[in-house]
């Protein structure tokens, strides 16, 4: 499709803006939006802050108020077409008396998409797929999830350059420089789940916050979920602590035991007066158990993650622990690979991902790098699946 060149500016600006929103608006996607005028300047800008906020066609029209009539607006994804949380932007575009609509992405939910053919229908150029590439990737969390019907998976791992994650006596603490791990912290943060094995809970006891320890989370605290097939998470592990919503998920056919074992706060751990009677124990806040098919020695992740879709998340932030990123990649769940290398070498250790389904060469996953920066003395490289 031949791009009219004058398009090209005030989309990337639209993308741009809808980068803003990263982080905040889970389950909403991000949205960005510019308004030309009919002299092509521009008279407003906005972008989607908030699920349940003003979508960024209402901010941006806000903004330019009577300068809309007769202009452009360039959106990242075709405007909404339902009554939601806030009324349809089609409908506000064409009451603004907008003549044009240049749109990124299309919207893939049967729900709201549609707002192009309304546009048409009453006469407004409609032109889609104008810097489509970017549009698609500043907001690819929500489409995923809205295409796939589960979340968008990024899996995280850090490795010395001989790909090692431990050493041969198992210790991992520090392979990456500081600037890394508070990379890791801000990437951790726009994800809406942090998703670990048991391997990792047993050996490592993380939190699993998108904070270090010490440092109080400001805003949401993103849903920390233990892959835990066989029930094996201690009770007093320290993401069950209540610092953030936790979900635990086990075999369908683990022992029924360990719901009270997981939900309930042992209070006699507290007063040893209190014989140990798991059922009038208080429920422990913000921890929850689902129990999912298994699949090989693992779960079944794909009903997983469809579950954690159902929950609200969009964005699955993977990390800790080569027997279940194997998992993921094996059963092709994984949508953005993010390592970083750190200039060591081990020589002996784990490798930083376990089996993961490949046998001979011609089975690797294969991938293309997008992106590779430094950070302090280490490299961060991104990667994606090549599409099948
Ligand atoms: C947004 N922000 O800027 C645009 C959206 O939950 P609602 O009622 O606000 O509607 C959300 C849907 O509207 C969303 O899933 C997407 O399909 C469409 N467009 N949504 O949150 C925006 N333009
Ligand atoms: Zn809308």
């Amino acid at each position: 499709m031949e791009i009219p060149a004058e398009d090209i500016a005030p989309m990337a600006r639209a993308v741009e803006l809808a980068g803003h929103g990263h982080g905040t608006t889970s389950p909403n996607p991000v949205v960005g939006c510019v308004i030309l005028d009919s002299a092509g300047q521009v008279a407003g800008e906005g972008f989607h802050a908030y699920a349940g906020g003003p979508h960024a066609e209402i901010v941006a029209l806000a903004q330019a108020g009577e300068r809309a009539k007769g202009g452009t607006a360039y959106v990242t994804l075709e405007p909404c077409d339902h009554t939601g949380r806030t009324g349809p932007c089609s409908l506000a575009l064409l009451d603004a008396g907008v003549a044009r609509v240049v749109v990124g992405v299309p919207d893939p939910t049967p729900k709201a998409a549609g707002g192009a053919a309304r546009l048409r229908a009453h006469g407004v150029e409609v032109t889609s797929g104008v810097l489509a590439e970017q549009a698609e990737r500043v907001n690819e969390e929500w489409l995923t999830c809205a295409r796939l019907g589960r979340p968008h998976v990024t899996w995280k791992f850090a490795a010395t350059l001989d790909g090692r994650s431990a050493a041969e006596d198992g210790t991992s603490q520090w392979i990456t420089s500081p600037e890394a791990r508070a990379d890791v912290h801000r990437l951790r943060a726009a994800a809406d789940a942090i998703v670990a094995g048991i391997g990792t809970v047993l050996a490592d006891d993380p939190l699993l916050t998108a904070r270090p320890a010490g440092q109080a989370a400001e805003g949401r605290a993103p849903l920390r979920v233990v892959v835990d097939p066989d029930g094996r998470t201690p009770p007093s592990a320290r993401v069950l602590d209540g610092q953030a919503p936790t979900l635990v998920a086990v075999a369908d056919d683990v022992r029924t035991g360990i719901e009270a074992d997981l939900l309930r706060a042992p209070h006699h751990a507290t007063d040893p007066q209190l014989a140990p009677d798991r059922e009038s124990d208080p429920p422990r806040g913000d921890v929850d158990l689902i129990r999912v098919p298994r699949r090989g020695a693992g779960l079944d992740l794909e009903v997983l993650l469809r579950e954690l879709a159902a929950r609200g998340v969009v964005s699955v932030f993977l990390e800790g622990g080569p027997t279940l990123a194997g998992s993921f990649v094996g059963q092709g769940l994984v949508d953005r690979v993010v390592a970083y290398v750190a200039p060591a070498l081990l020589g002996s250790g784990r490798a930083a991902l376990g089996g993961a389904g490949v046998r001979t060469i011609g089975e690797s996953h294969r991938l293309t790098f997008d992106e590779i920066s430094e950070i302090g003395p280490d490299i961060r490289l991104i990667a994606r699946p090549n599409p099948q």
